[in-house]
């Protein structure tokens, strides 16, 4: 069966799949069967007819020769890319096989499913997957690898993923957007950023590295990575001290304001401006620059929560966005994620009552490479899909040293041959989301959208929807769940009277508009989904915990080592790690640079356009040197997570250097808390013909 349904050409409306806040409406264009133009939906509220470099090129990456057409099984050593083409059927017989003669031997705890967002769609990413693995009773998969630690102190602080409509941003008159490259990773709060400056917003920028967005702010304030709890605690301290605060909001919203107050008396100014490198004048300005301006919005991204104490950091500066009072009005107060307005049922999507066993092992997946060199009761197969983990997970050498395991039965279902694909016995291949019947709730604006297939199924592929029905079937799984259809996936998630959010929001309603915005009747809700029904600006649950229950300033786990404090983040024209095996995006990044400032570069006699090695206990990895003053002293920065080289090296892997230790809260990856040296390769002279924007 295939979910495509006859499409004549034209231009059709569909969503962008990937994992990106904005989930922009699309307008495709279709001719003679094939996508010949992605553009914008100029009709849709929030897209307004732009959309990224990175989309607009997409019909390269749906049409590129490197797509996998067939399945194929392993014909050399794990890794050497030798396969050989199969059919489907003999391709789900020997996976099924295999886990049957496994779940006799071991038990089902042997395998474990390792997915994420490469698709966005919602039943394709966690709807007929979840069903399969809850009634096999795998092993299974907590995915924290992207927003677990601020998830978790948002939670902890104002009760879930809630947050101001990023519409009413138009009427913004200060926007702080805080660890966030929103440039090049929310677009279109930029876009509303920019019409709000016209009105005379201000834009201020607090990041460790002076990007794309810091470049475009009216303040840039640079911080040292990990410090924002102190930058936050530093600026409640001020609010505090000068009554800069909404003491009626705090009354009636808060819990636990007089023991904040308290608390803050520590974090002076002086003493913040030591931990966070922010100058004391600077500290004062910011502090009552927002108090002095409503609707205040501080954008809480992602750079913040990759560390050791990302939980924390989310948290404090939540608690700081309540001080004055900002919540109750349009634009103001903060959005980190807005997934809340749009939660669908789960429950029945997902069906976790299919899952038997109660206490079921369950893995968390930032920690893959050590989960895969376990000797007791190891993993027998691993059952990749939507992600690419030998390039996007941390300490990437140990997980390529587990998926090199002669041992380990690794199918991996894709678009490409991916760097984990290399080292699958069985590959699959999936279809683009353009061939897919599928729906999508933004985690930042507030609008459902619904996808038909647009173009004809690629080759031989398949959506993870319709593999997961034939390995059931061949399972032997004989409840219904399992084979319901896409259509049937939807309406059961769309079914959810839990959520207010959704009383607009119908299957019909939305095959007819193509987008439906969240029904959302207030700007700040009577009861917060915390256990006090208020802002916990002091938490019994995180002391229950053995946390501190008051925001509090816990330093990075490896401050002794003198290495440069390493921040790997993502890439303008990637997204994660899809598009870097492709051509042209691949050439409008250009390479993979290292961004240090000049004191240090002049330390180790490197110059601009110089390759230098990055190493640490992890590994290593080779990148170009973009030398300036983006960042402070101490600190250096990459983007992009590169695919490996023509010759299939992992030169640039930047996840060979990365930690696997856990966040403070939600189990969330550490990815920018990790120490590296920096060294010169003499044997290659500098690449000037590459500029970087190093300048202040
Ligand atoms: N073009 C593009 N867009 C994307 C992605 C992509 O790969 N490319 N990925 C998508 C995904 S999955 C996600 S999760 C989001 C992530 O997008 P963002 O939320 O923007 O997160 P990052 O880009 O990881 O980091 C944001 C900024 O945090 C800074 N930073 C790092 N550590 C600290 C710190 O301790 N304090 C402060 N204040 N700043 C710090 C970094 O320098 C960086 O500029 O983007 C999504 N959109
Ligand atoms: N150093 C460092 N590492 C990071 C980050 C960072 O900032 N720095 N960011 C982290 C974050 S926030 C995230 S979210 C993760 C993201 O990590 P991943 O989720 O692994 O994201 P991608 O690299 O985009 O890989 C997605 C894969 O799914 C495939 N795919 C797309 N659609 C489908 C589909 O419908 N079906 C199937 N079967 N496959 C499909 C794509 O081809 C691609 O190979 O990376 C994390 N890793
Ligand atoms: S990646 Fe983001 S900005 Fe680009 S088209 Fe998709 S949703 Fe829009
Ligand atoms: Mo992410």
């Amino acid at each position: 069966m295939s979910t495509y349904t006859e499409q004549p050409d034209g231009i059709f409306k569909t969503v962008c799949s990937l994992d990106c806040p904005d989930q922009c409406g699309l307008l495709v264009h279709k001719e003679q069967g094939k996508i010949v133009k992605i553009a914008g939906d100029p009709e849709h509220p929030v897209t307004r007819g732009n959309i990224c470099n990175k989309v607009r090129h997409m019909a390269e990456r749906i049409y590129d020769e490197k797509r996998l057409t067939h399945p194929l099984k392993r014909v050399g050593p794990k890794g050497s890319r030798q396969f050989e083409q199969i059919s489907w059927d003999e391709a789900i017989e020997t996976i099924t096989s295999r886990w049957k003669a496994l779940i006799a031997e071991h038990g089902p705890e042997s395998i474990l499913p390792y997915s994420f967002y490469g698709n966005m769609g919602n039943i394709n990413a966690e709807g007929m997957d979840r069903r399969f693995f809850h009634r096999m009773g795998s092993s299974q998969l907590e995915r924290t690898i992207c927003t677990a630690a601020g998830g978790a102190g948002f939670k902890h602080t104002v009760g879930g993923s809630i947050g101001a409509d990023p519409e009413d941003t138009v009427h913004t008159k200060l926007f702080i957007f805080w660890g966030i490259n929103a440039v090049s990773t929310n677009m279109h709060q930029i876009t509303l950023a920019q019409q709000a400056r016209k009105q005379g917003a201000k834009i201020i920028v607090i990041d460790a590295h002076k990007n794309q967005t810091g470049r475009l702010a009216d303040w840039f304030i640079p911080v040292l990575p990990g410090t924002d709890t102190a930058l936050a605690l530093g600026l409640m301290h001020i609010l505090f001290a000068e009554n800069r605060v909404d003491e009626n909001f705090l009354q009636q919203h808060t819990l636990g304001h007089e023991e904040l107050r308290q608390h803050v008396k520590a974090y002076d100014p002086a003493t913040v401006a030591a931990i966070t490198g922010v100058p004391v004048d600077d500290l004062y300005k910011l502090a009552r620059m927002y108090h002095e301006t409503t609707p205040a919005l501080i954008r809480i991204g992602n750079g913040l929560q990759h560390h050791d104490n990302g939980g924390m950091n989310t948290r404090a500066i939540t608690c700081l966005s309540v001080l004055t009072g900002q919540w109750l009005v349009a634009g103001g107060g903060a959005i980190r994620s807005n997934s809340a307005y749009l939660s669908f049922n789960s429950e029945a999507l997902q069906r976790p009552d299919l899952l038997v066993k109660r206490n079921t092992r369950s893995f968390n997946m930032n920690q893959l490479g050590r989960i895969l060199a376990m000797k007791e009761q190891p993993v027998h197969s691993l059952y990749v899909y939507s992600s690419n983990p030998a390039v996007v997970a941390p300490k990437a050498g140990q997980v390529r040293e587990g998926l090199a395991r002669e041992d380990l039965f690794t199918v991996v279902h894709d678009l490409f041959l991916t760097e984990t694909a290399a080292y699958a016995d069985i590959i699959l291949p999936a279809t683009s989301a353009f061939e897919n019947h599928d729906f999508y709730t933004s985690y930042w604006h507030l609008y459902m959208q619904i996808a038909e297939p647009v173009i004809e199924t690629y080759g031989e592929s398949k959506s993870n929807t319709e593999v997961f029905r034939l390995l059931a079937a061949a399972m032997g799984y004989e409840e219904q769940a399992l084979q319901d259809s896409d259509e049937q996936l939807i309406r059961q998630a769309l079914d959810h009277p839990a959520n207010p959010g959704l009383q607009n929001i119908s299957y019909e309603g939305l095959l007819e508009h193509k987008y439906i915005k969240a029904h959302r009747p207030y700007i700040y809700p009577d009861r917060l989904d915390t256990p006090s029904g208020k802002v916990e600006l002091y938490s019994s649950t995180l002391e229950q915990m053995g946390l501190p229950p008051l925001p509090t300033y816990v330093p990075l786990k490896e401050q002794d080592d003198d290495g440069y404090l390493y921040i790997p983040g993502p890439a303008h024209n990637y997204l994660n790690s899809t598009f870097s095996n492709n051509a042209k995006h691949a050439g409008m990044e250009k390479a993979p640079r290292l961004y240090m400032n000049t004191v240090d570069a002049e330390r180790h006699g490197i110059v601009d356009g110089d390759w230098v090695i990055i190493s640490n206990h992890n590994g290593s990895c080779e990148l170009m040197a973009a030398v300036g003053e983006t960042v402070l002293p101490g600190v250096v920065v990459s983007q992009g997570l590169w695919a490996d080289t023509s010759d299939y090296q992992p030169t640039h892997l930047v996840n060979a250097l990365t930690p696997d230790r856990l966040s403070d809260m939600g189990g969330g990856a550490t990815f920018f808390s990790s120490r590296v040296q920096v060294q010169k390769r003499h044997d290659v002279v500098a690449d000037t013909a590459i500029e970087a924007s190093t300048a202040l």
